[in-house]
Parts: structure tokens; sequence; C-alpha cells
């Protein structure tokens, strides 16, 4: 049998990647012709491919590398888990160090009285796990017939069969016959795109009272549940009116609906706190928790559960659970990742120091031509492109802007995400003020060539 390493030739691990290997969210046929990049190594916030190529990742992998690439600290943590104690699950009586210990110190940093966490290997396990766990909750309470979960469109919430069910992707509904019965979804909280002539504080609140008005057409006795990101990640980046988050926490707590907050992306240190759930200052009732836990590092995800629901749920035999759930090596290395951003006050940072100074930065994106607004919270953000600024006018294709401005970026050493004409970041939390300039210049360069490309081609 051939070995194959990194040292192999691009086109042949390349050709064998097409044969053999299926990718998520791709149109694998098109790696035939076109190949897949193949990276082979990273560290700090620098991703090195099989030519050598050095690439800035301000995607941090997938919203996921907060504490950067390179953290040997992880590895050793989970190689001696590994020899210890490698696997053993909790399903029957029993329990372990490592995710005792993780248990607490999840229980110690989330808001308010979330005390309890049940784990799973991603976000979308663990967005599953809340479906079922919300519907037992109201069950248990004498109220089987609350059910239903309001979500929003083009809300990203996993892959599953739940997860996407609650997700708002309609490309994703319509493959495999979602979604699953009880899901209802509201408009989503984008003024740039939707808001029309409105002010922004208004169309915030308009958006938030779609949720009164579904829980009344839908009934009051029908509804468990609302899910939403703090901050909408895969969606583009949509950081909603500050009018918005108050009026749905109003609602919730008005109709007793149970809150579920995604912080698959918002948490640990991405908007400057430990979790979105702080900075926009809401109290949820959940919280969905992956990526950001482990830094990437090792799969684990899971759900943080208030003490109220927690106390239901543990007075019946909850039917679920994960081979996987608190695995002890991603306990481990998650443990370990938290304390690295603790010691390093790597959230500060984000707060208080290079946080801001990426901020001023990408807002001021918002005098290039092509960019119509530049939106950023702790180290996520946005810009949105637009033929003309005045109007906040779309595209007639859909991402012909994105799809080009997103080539030039890689050409230009830089990673960032494009979702539909939106560009988006989400870097390890670890980047330096040097690192921030050589990203500002890079997306600017792009954005330069993406802009004499739609005028060469008479697209603006
Ligand atoms: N909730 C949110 C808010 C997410 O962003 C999930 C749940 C699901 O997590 P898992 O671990 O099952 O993938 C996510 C995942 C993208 C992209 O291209 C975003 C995600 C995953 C893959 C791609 O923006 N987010």
């Amino acid at each position: 049998m051939t070995m194959i390493t990194n040292h192999m030739p691009t086109a042949e691990l390349q050709a064998l990647d097409a044969a053999h290997h299926i990718h998520p969210f791709s149109k694998n046929g098109e790696f035939e012709t076109t190949g897949a990049r193949v990276i082979t190594r990273a560290d700090g916030v620098t991703l090195t491919d099989s030519e050598g190529v050095e690439l800035l990742d301000a995607m941090g992998g997938l919203w996921c590398v907060n504490i950067g690439y390179g953290r040997h600290e992880l590895a050793d943590v989970a190689a001696r888990q590994m020899r210890e104690l490698p696997y053993y699950n909790s399903f029957f009586k029993t329990t372990h160090v490592p995710v005792i210990a993780l248990s607490k110190r999840l229980a110690e940093l989330a808001p308010g009285d979330l005390n309890h966490v049940f784990y799973a290997s991603s976000g979308s396990e663990a967005n599953d796990t809340n479906i079922r766990m919300v519907r037992t909750y109201w069950a248990e309470l004498g109220k089987p017939e609350k059910q239903i979960i309001i979500s929003r469109k083009n809300a990203y919430h996993g892959s599953t069969l739940g997860a996407a069910s609650l997700g708002g992707m309609t490309a994703m509904h319509a493959q495999g016959g979602l979604p699953l019965p009880d899901m209802h979804h509201i408009d989503q909280p984008n003024w740039w795109a939707e808001g029309g002539d409105s002010d922004p504080a208004e169309f915030g609140l308009e958006r938030a009272q779609q949720l009164e008005k579904a829980i009344l057409e839908l009934g009051e006795n029908r509804v468990a549940a609302f899910i939403a990101e703090p901050v909408q990640g895969a969606g583009g980046v949509i950081i909603p009116p500050e009018t918005y988050w108050p009026e749905i926490q109003r609602i919730c707590d008005k109709y007793e609906i149970l809150l579920i907050a995604d912080e698959v992306i918002c948490g640990f240190g991405r908007t400057g706190n430990w979790f979105g759930s702080q900075t926009m200052g809401i109290r949820p009732d959940i919280m969905t928790i992956a990526k950001g836990l482990s830094s990437g590092y090792i799969p684990i995800g899971g759900s943080i559960v208030s003490d109220k629901v927690a106390e239901v749920i543990a007075g019946c035999e909850f039917n679920h659970g994960y081979t996987y759930s608190g695995h002890p090596v991603a306990a481990a290395v998650a443990l370990e990742n938290l304390r690295i951003m603790d010691e390093e006050g790597i959230i500060t940072r984000v707060a208080e120091d290079t946080g801001p100074y990426l901020q001023e930065k990408w807002r001021a994106l918002a005098d290039h031509p092509l960019v119509g607004e530049a939106k950023i919270v702790g180290m996520m953000g946005s810009i949105a492109m637009t033929p003309d600024k005045s109007t906040r006018a779309a595209f007639a294709e859909p991402g012909t802007a994105g799809l080009i401005c997103r080539d030039r970026c890689f050409a230009n050493g830089l990673i960032m995400r494009h979702v539909g004409d939106r560009m988006i970041i989400s870097p390890p939390l670890v980047l330096e003020k040097s690192d921030i300039d050589t990203l500002i210049e890079r997306a600017t360069k792009s954005l330069d060539e993406t802009y004499a490309r739609l005028k060469a081609d008479g697209v603006i």
C-alpha cells in the first residue's frame, strides 16, 4: 500500500481526493477538473497549502479556531488523556474526571442559572438534543401539545435532520424531505437586505414582533421554544438592530416560551464576552455550544441548560445520548482550551484591545465604492457589496461579486468567506495588530480588484 503523505505531488493528492472523498456542501463533480486545495499545516493565524502558499485564515477554520493554530498544549493533554482513559461513557451510572471538570467550568462561565451540560460531538447533534429536550420538558409538565419550535428564515443550526429543520435555509429544506413537522420560521432581522425604507430600530421591533404574531397564530399552548443565534453567523454575520433582542426576550418571558441561544459561533469570546447572549443582553434557557469550545482541535459540542429545565428533565428518564457524549479526550482538550483563553486574557483582548482595533479598520471599509455596510461585533464582521450604495441595491445575479471577491482573496493570501454578496470574517481571536493590518490590506486589495472586474464586465 502506498503511504499518502504531505510530500506527494499536489495533483496526485487532488486526484485521490476527487476519486474517494465526498466533500460537504460542495458540487463534488467539480473536483475532478479543478482539484481541492490541499492544506498541509497551520500555525497561529496562518495556513500553508501543499504548494507552500501561505494564507491568513480570517475564518478561523469554520468559525472555530479561536485560540489559533499550533497550540501544542492541547495535543499534549489529548495524548495524556488517551494514555490514561481514552474512552468511557456516562450512560450507565458512570462518569469520569474530564467530564466532571469541564461541566463545572462551563457552569462557572455560563451566565445566570445555566448550570448543567448535556454533551454531543457537534453543534448539529446538540441542537437535535435541544429539540427533544424542550419537547420533553413540556411533556413532563403535562403539556405534551407544546411541540412547535420557532426559528428564523436563513438561520443555520446544523445539518442533521433535526438541526437542518430548525435552520431556515431553503436549499437545505429542498433536499431530503425537510423540515420535520412542528417547525416554524419567521423573518430574520437583516435590515440591509430586507429593511426597505424603514428605520433600523423600527425594523428590528417589527421583526421581533413577528415572534409574538407567530405564537398567537400557532397557539400559545402549542409553542415550546424559540431558537436563534445572538448574531447570525453562516447567514452572513447579520447583527440585529439594538431593538431586536430586548423585544424577543420580552415576548419569550410573556408567553413563557423557552429561549434557546445557539452559541455555536458566538460562544467562547467571538463577540467580546464568553457568550453572545451576554453581548446581546439575553437570558436563554438553553445555549447550544460547539466550535470554540475546543477551538476546533477536537469535535465536541453540547447544550448548557438552566436549573429550571434541568430540574424537570431530571425527573424523567431522558432517552437520549450519543456514544461520544462527554468523551474524555474531547472534554480534556476543551478544558485546556478554556484554560488558555482565560489565562491569556484572550477575550479581554477582543473586548478592549485587538477587537476595537479590528473594528475601527473594518468599519472604514464602508468607504470603499463597492461596500454598502461594514458591520462587526467582537471579531465577527461582514461587509455587504452592492452595485449602488444609495439604494442598497442587490446584484441582478446574487453572488456575482461575492464569488469574484472570494477568489481574489485567495489569490491575495487571505481566506475570507462569501455569503451571497456579503464577505465575512471570523478570525482566530489571537490575531495581532500586525495581522489585522495585513488582513485589511489584503481585503482592500481584493475589493479593488473585484470592483475593477465588475466594471470591466459591465456589471456596475
Ligand atoms: N449552529 C450554528 C449557529 C452553526 O454555525 C451549527 C449549529 C452546527 O454545528 P456542527 O458542529 O454540527 O457543524 C453551526 C455550524 C459556514 C459553515 O460555511 C457554518 C457552520 C458549519 C459549516 C459551515 O458558514 N456552522
